[in-house]
C-alpha cells in the first residue's frame, strides 16, 4: 500500500511501469496550507530540535504564504463551504518536493444561474511554491504560468505524456484545467486541445491507467447539480440562514477522461460504467481484490458510498452495496468525504477508510479477503481515533 510519504517519493522519481495514480484533492475547511508542514523537511533553523511524532508550524518560517479565498456571503451558497485540495510534487525534477495549491475566486451576494466565478488578482490565484535548497520555498505561480482560471478546487498530478515531467490537473466549478508542464519551469493551458474542461462542479480527480495502455487516464469526480439559483435553508428570519443540506441537489456522474495519446482525451464515463451519479468528494485507488486490475472508491457525500470493480478489461461494475462499504455498519448513509485504502491490521489486504462529519463515526471497512468489507469502526473505536488524530489528517484530507 501507498503511504503518504511512498506516494510523494514516486511522484519524486517517476517510474513509468508504476504509473497508477497521481490523484490527489479536496475536502471541506481544510487549510490546504497545512497539508504542507507534515511533509516538506523545513529548515532545521526555523524548527529546532524536534521530537519524533511531534509536529510545529513551519508555514511562515518556510515563506508558503497562501490564503484560500471562500466568498462567504450572506446567501450561503454551498460552494463557499468547500476548501480547496492541495498537491506535493516535484515540478522541476531536483529531488524537492514542491507545493501547489487551488484558490477559490470572489462570489458575491446576488449572483445569477449560470454566472462563473473569475479570479480578480492575486489574492484569488492558485499557487506554485518551488522548494529551495534550504527548505524554504519561493512563490513562482506566475512564471510557471499557473495563476489559474475561474474557481478552483481540486489538482490531480500526473504524467500524462510520459516526458518525464509531472502535468497538473485543476479542478474547478464551471470548468477544470489541464497544464502541461514544459519541463523549463513553467506549464501550458491545454485545456481545450486535450478536451478535458468538463462541466459542473468537479472535485476530487485521480489519475490512473484504467485500460493498461501505459498512458494515465482520467477520473474527474463531481459533487451536486448545483447553480446559484436563491434557495433559502434553515429558519426563515432574519440571521438565521443555513448552508443548504446536499439531500436537496440532485446527484452527478463523474467525467472519465481516457487518454487518447498524442494530448487528446475522450470522455467515457458511461462506457467504462463509471456514469453512476454520485456526491463525489473523495476517490481513493487500489487493487482491494487483488485480481491484479486497479479499482476505485468513491466518497459521497450523505448518500451510498461506491466502489468500483474493474472487470478487467477496463470497464468497471459499482459493488458499494455488494462490497459491504456503501454505509455504516447499522445500514446508515453518512457524510463521505476523505478515503483512502491502507492496510491498517498488516494481513496484506488493502482496507478502506472514509471520513466524514465530527458528529459521525469515521467509517473503517476491514477487507475481508473474499472482495467483501466488514464494517469495523465499532471494535476498533480507541485505535480509530488515535489514527484519525495521527494520520487521516494528512492521508485524507490532504492526499
Ligand atoms: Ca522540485
Ligand atoms: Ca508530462
Ligand atoms: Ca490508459
Ligand atoms: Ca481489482
Amino acid at each position: 500500500m501507498h503511504t503518504v510519504r511512498q506516494i510523494l517519493t514516486s511522484v519524486a522519481k517517476p517510474k513509468p511501469a508504476l504509473k497508477l495514480l497521481r490523484l490527489i484533492l479536496l475536502p471541506l475547511a481544510m487549510p490546504s496550507g497545512g497539508i504542507a508542514q507534515a511533509i516538506v523537511s523545513p529548515p532545521v533553523a526555523a524548527v529546532g530540535e524536534a521530537a519524533a511524532g511531534h509536529f510545529i508550524d513551519v508555514t511562515e518560517a518556510v515563506h508558503v504564504d497562501f490564503h484560500h479565498m471562500a466568498g462567504h456571503t450572506t446567501k450561503k451558497y454551498l460552494l463557499e463551504t468547500m476548501g480547496s485540495g492541495a498537491a506535493v510534487f516535484d515540478f522541476d525534477n531536483d529531488d524537492l518536493l514542491d507545493i501547489f495549491l487551488p484558490n477559490g475566486a470572489p462570489i458575491a451576494d446576488s449572483e445569477l444561474p449560470g454566472f462563473k466565478p473569475a479570479k480578480n488578482g492575486p489574492a484569488s490565484y492558485n499557487r506554485l511554491f518551488h522548494q529551495k535548497k534550504d527548505g524554504t520555498f519561493e512563490d513562482v505561480t506566475e512564471k510557471a504560468g499557473l495563476k489559474g482560471i475561474g474557481y478552483s478546487l481540486g489538482v490531480a498530478v500526473g504524467d500524462y505524456d510520459n516526458d518525464g515531467y509531472e502535468d497538473l490537473y485543476v479542478t474547478g466549478f464551471n470548468g477544470n484545467h489541464l497544464y502541461h508542464n514544459n519541463g523549463n519551469g513553467t506549464f501550458t493551458n491545454v485545456t481545450e486541445a486535450s478536451g478535458t474542461g468538463g462541466s459542473g462542479w468537479s472535485t476530487s480527480a485521480a489519475w490512473v491507467d484504467l485500460d493498461n495502455d501505459g498512458l494515465l487516464d482520467l477520473v474527474v469526480l463531481r459533487y451536486v447539480q448545483w447553480d446559484w439559483n436563491d434557495v433559502w435553508c434553515g429558519e426563515h428570519r432574519e440571521g438565521y440562514r443555513a448552508y443548504c443540506h446536499p439531500d436537496i441537489f440532485p446527484a452527478v456522474t463523474p467525467l472519465v477522461f481516457h487518454n487518447d495519446g498524442h494530448g487528446q482525451f475522450t470522455e467515457q464515463a458511461k462506457q467504462r460504467g463509471l456514469a453512476v451519479p454520485g456526491k463525489g468528494l473523495g476517490i481513493a485507488l487500489s487493487d482491494y481484490d487483488r485480481d491484479g486490475h486497479i479499482d476505485l472508491a468513491v466518497a459521497n457525500d450523505s448518500m451510498l458510498e461506491h466502489l468500483y470493480h474493474n472487470k478487467g478489461d477496463g470497464t468497471f461494475e459499482e459493488s458499494g452495496l455488494a462490497a459491504e462499504v456503501a454505509v455504516d455498519g447499522e445500514g446508515r448513509t453518512f457524510a463521505g468525504m476523505g478515503i483512502a485504502f491502507a492496510d491498517f491490521n498488516n494481513d496484506g489486504l488493502p482496507d478502506l477508510a472514509i471520513t466524514n462529519l465530527a458528529n459521525q463515526k469515521y467509517a473503517l471497512y476491514q477487507n475481508n479477503g473474499d472482495a467483501s468489507f466488514t464494517y469495523a469502526s465499532y471494535k476498533l473505536r480507541s485505535r480509530w481515533h488515535q489514527l484519525s488524530a495521527l494520520r487521516l489528517g494528512y492521508r485524507l484530507f490532504g492526499l
